[in-house]
């Protein structure tokens, strides 16, 4: 029949078809002489390139090399389309034997959108899950330039960063503002390579030895049977840890500190803990210490502020960032470094630099500044950005090297390592936020989530074929080049140098650079930590641990725990206090701190409006509150007594003392007949005592002069009241200032 003589047709000239491809001279290939069988490993010349063959493109993957168009984004056009880009018209019912089904499968576009949504988690990171992250751009002064070739630390150079901030206990969903020491990650997309610096807001680490990462963080995270507490470190198995593993202790002493709850991640410093090292255009050395420096000052929350937070607005801090930078009130730090020589011994006034425990004091060696970043664009798309950024202590540009820490060596493997897991493979490098900003020309090739079309065929070096292309580059074309450092002579151990013994006069040093009130926080938060566990011979190991750094602080944790306190088992230390390490005492700026203003229908409206107008002149954020939503004449409500909390402004502003709103509860002195504070709405008064109990500035004018009489603080101190609006918020933004009004809280230490 026809079909079959076609078919015999095609078969009967294929050999001849094939013959026509190979190219005669080839050894092997039919038609040529037979070939001298080579060993394949027999070295020879390679071929000479292809005429048409050059060196391969060399640009990062966008899509541009398949024909799709060069901006190619995630999504386009105005329709909806399947993932191959056909148009629908219908998503919202499946596609059924009429109406009442069976659903049929072969509806792809059902099968295709669930089987999207079933795989969009991906693994959360093992450490700081929770996080928040915004771009931004550093500019260098030029300082550093003497010390460390890097380009983008030459003066005036601008460079792309991206940011993000974390805590490290929590899982994804955590509360915000949890005692926790906080990430503090940044990208710089230098011209000559990504630069991270993955910083945390405390300047010491709980181990000196990265093997030691997996024991402090199980201990931290919830406990294996019951998977709580959620986020925390009040337990019994981070006390066991840390009260074993004693070189934890300094780390411990700021986490109970008001450094571990911060109020904003704009009023954190940021520490790269390890020291590096700087490498100069003449192959000279230094170790240094990077430091953040906030603009706004450090500053933190109070306890009751962090736990009532946890509740009423677990997402305080990611709101904070993004609220603040599209207010415009751009957040900024300058990044400084401590600069020390580069000597065999490694250490600075007596303190080992290769110990991540240590701090070396600002007093001793100035924080120099360098540069300084402006964070001001928040994220387009949470996942692919801030979820999906990979950061890495050791991606470094020419200029920036490595120290032989111990804890920095593990974390060189570790970064990469989780990621390949977190991301689903190798190619996360070609993921939008984590891109160089400069060309890349890896050989990487091929793996989960190749996006990349690379051109050319030799991903090898030596080639010819691809015109040799990838060349390394010389030191005139500033190659990475590693530090020819001495490594000592020395036999392999399993152990550290003795002065990685001192576990406690640095956590004494801390304590004794406190101010009253400071110290009265840390006690409380080690109170009530241990309060939470229930082993007492936990209790007590911490107790003796106390009594090593400070008998005050160890004697009033041990009352408050109903124990008894344990004298030192090592002699104290005597260093000389850090005032450098205090957040009292001192002033800061204002910008982007929120004013909460009470007010009514009978309030003095044009007062207010005054008030909002100096409140934003001052760069601060005027929320108004009252009883009901909608306008109060010509002005927003942003905020009403059933949706505030106090714990939402850094500082109130009384105009009014309105009646019981319909939905006000009872107020709670009431009963007691408590007089006239009944008559007024108990939600204001609340708000009012809230403020107080946290030392915020409070301020009041007309009506609401009378109120604070009424709520018994007018007269204490920060407490403000005058004839006018503008009048009150300048003596308002004097207080605040300082941050809070420190003298409110109580102390019992000296
Ligand atoms: Fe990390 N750390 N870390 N860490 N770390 C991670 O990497 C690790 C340490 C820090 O926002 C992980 O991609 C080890 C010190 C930040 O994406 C992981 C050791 C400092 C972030 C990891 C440390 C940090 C991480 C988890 C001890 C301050 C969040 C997810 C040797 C200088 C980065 C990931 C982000 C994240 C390992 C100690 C900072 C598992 C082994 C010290 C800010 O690779």
């Amino acid at each position: 029949s026809k079909p079959a003589k076609a078919v015999k047709d095609v078969v009967e000239n294929a050999a001849e078809k094939v013959a026509d491809f190979l190219t005669p001279d080839v050894p092997g290939s039919p038609g040529s002489a037979p070939a001298t069988v080579e060993e394949p490993t027999t070295p020879r010349d390679p071929l000479p390139p292809k005429k048409e063959q050059g060196a391969p493109a060399t640009v990062t993957p966008t899509g541009a090399e398949t024909g799709a168009p060069a901006t190619s984004k995630g999504q386009q056009g105005a329709h909806l389309t399947t993932a191959q880009g056909a148009r629908l018209r219908d998503t919202d019912h499946s596609l059924k034997a009429g109406e009442r089904g069976p659903t049929l499968l072969q509806d792809h576009h059902l099968r295709e959108k669930i089987t999207h949504f079933d795989h969009e988690r991906i693994p959360e990171r093992v450490v700081h899950a929770r996080g928040a992250g915004a771009h931004g751009v550093f500019e260098a002064y030029g300082t550093a330039s003497a010390v460390t070739r890097a380009g983008f630390l030459k003066k005036g150079k601008k460079t792309d960063v991206f940011v993000r901030f974390s805590t490290v206990l929590g899982s994804r969903g955590s509360a915000d503002t949890v005692r926790d020491t906080r990430g503090f990650a940044t990208k710089f997309y230098t011209d000559e390579g990504t630069f991270d610096l993955v910083a945390n807001n405390i300047p010491v680490f709980f181990i000196q030895d990265g093997i030691k990462f997996p024991d402090v963080i199980h201990a931290g995270k919830p406990h294996p049977d019951r998977e709580i507490p959620q986020a925390q470190s009040a337990h019994d198995t981070f006390w066991d840890f840390v009260s074993l593993h004693t070189e934890a202790q300094h780390h411990t002493m700021w986490n109970m500190s008001d450094r571990g709850i911060p109020r904003s991640f704009r009023m954190m410093e940021g520490f790269g803990v390890h020291t590096f090292r700087l490498v100069n255009e003449a192959g000279e050395t230094v170790l240094v210490k990077f430091h953040w420096k906030p603009k706004l000052g450090v500053h933190s929350l109070t306890w009751e502020e962090a736990q009532m937070l946890g509740g009423m607005d677990p997402d305080f801090h990611r709101r904070d960032l993004y609220d603040a930078i599209e207010a415009g009130a751009y957040p900024e730090w300058e990044l400084g470094i401590q600069v020390f020589p580069d000597t065999a011994d490694q250490t600075f006034e007596g303190i080992d630099l290769l110990d991540p425990t240590k701090i070396v004091p600002e007093e001793l060696a100035p924080v120099q500044p360098i540069g300084r970043m402006t964070l001001n664009r928040t994220p387009t798309n949470f996942f692919a950005e801030v979820e999906q950024v990979a950061f890495h202590p050791g991606h470094l540009p020419p200029g920036i090297d490595v120290t032989n820490d111990p804890l920095l060596q593990a974390r060189l493997f570790s970064y990469l390592d989780t990621q390949i897991t977190r991301l689903g493979g190798p190619n996360f490098a070609q993921i939008p936020v984590n891109r160089p900003h400069c060309p890349v020309n890896d050989m990487f090739r091929d793996g989960f989530h190749q996006h990349a079309v690379h051109a050319g065929v030799a991903p090898y070096r030596p080639n010819s074929l691809d015109g040799g292309n990838p060349f390394v580059a010389g030191d005139a074309e500033n190659a990475f080049v590693d530090t020819p450092v001495e490594v000592a002579r020395a036999r392999k151990v399993r152990a550290n140098p003795v002065s990685f013994d001192d576990h406690f006069s640095q956590a004494r040093l801390f304590w004794l650079s406190m101010s009253p009130v400071e110290k009265e926080h840390i006690i409380r938060a080690y109170t009530f930590e241990l309060g939470k566990c229930y082993e007492q011979a936990i209790k007590e190991r911490q107790l003796q641990c106390l009594a090593n750094i400070d008998p005050v602080l160890c004697r009033e944790v041990a009352t408050g725990l109903g124990l008894p306190a344990p004298e030192p088992a090592l002699p104290l230390a005597d260093p000389a206090p850090s005032p450098a390490l205090s957040q009292v005492g001192k002033e800061w700026p204002s910008d982007g701190r929120i004013v909460g203003i009470v007010v009514d229908d009978g309030a003095d409206l044009d007062g207010v409006r005054d008030l909002r107008r100096a409140v934003f002149a001052a760069g601060m954020v005027p929320l108004l509150i009252a009883p009901h939503g909608g306008m109060l004449g010509d002005m927003p409500v942003q905020r009403t007594f059933a949706t505030a909390r106090s714990i939402e402004f850094d500082a109130l502003l009384v105009a009014a003392a309105p009646a019981p709103a319909p939905d006000a509860l009872p107020a709670r002195d009431a009963k007691a007949g408590a007089g006239d504070t009944a008559a007024v709405d108990p939600r204001v008064t609340l708000m009012i005592e809230e403020c107080w109990w946290h030392a915020k500035a409070i301020g009041a004018w007309g009506a609401g002069a009378k109120l604070l009489a009424q709520a018994g603080v007018s007269g204490t101190p920060g407490v403000v009241s005058g004839d006018s609006a503008t009048e009150v918020f300048t003596a308002v933004q004097r207080l605040m200032a300082a941050h809070r009004v420190w003298e409110r809280f109580p102390t019992s230490v000296a």
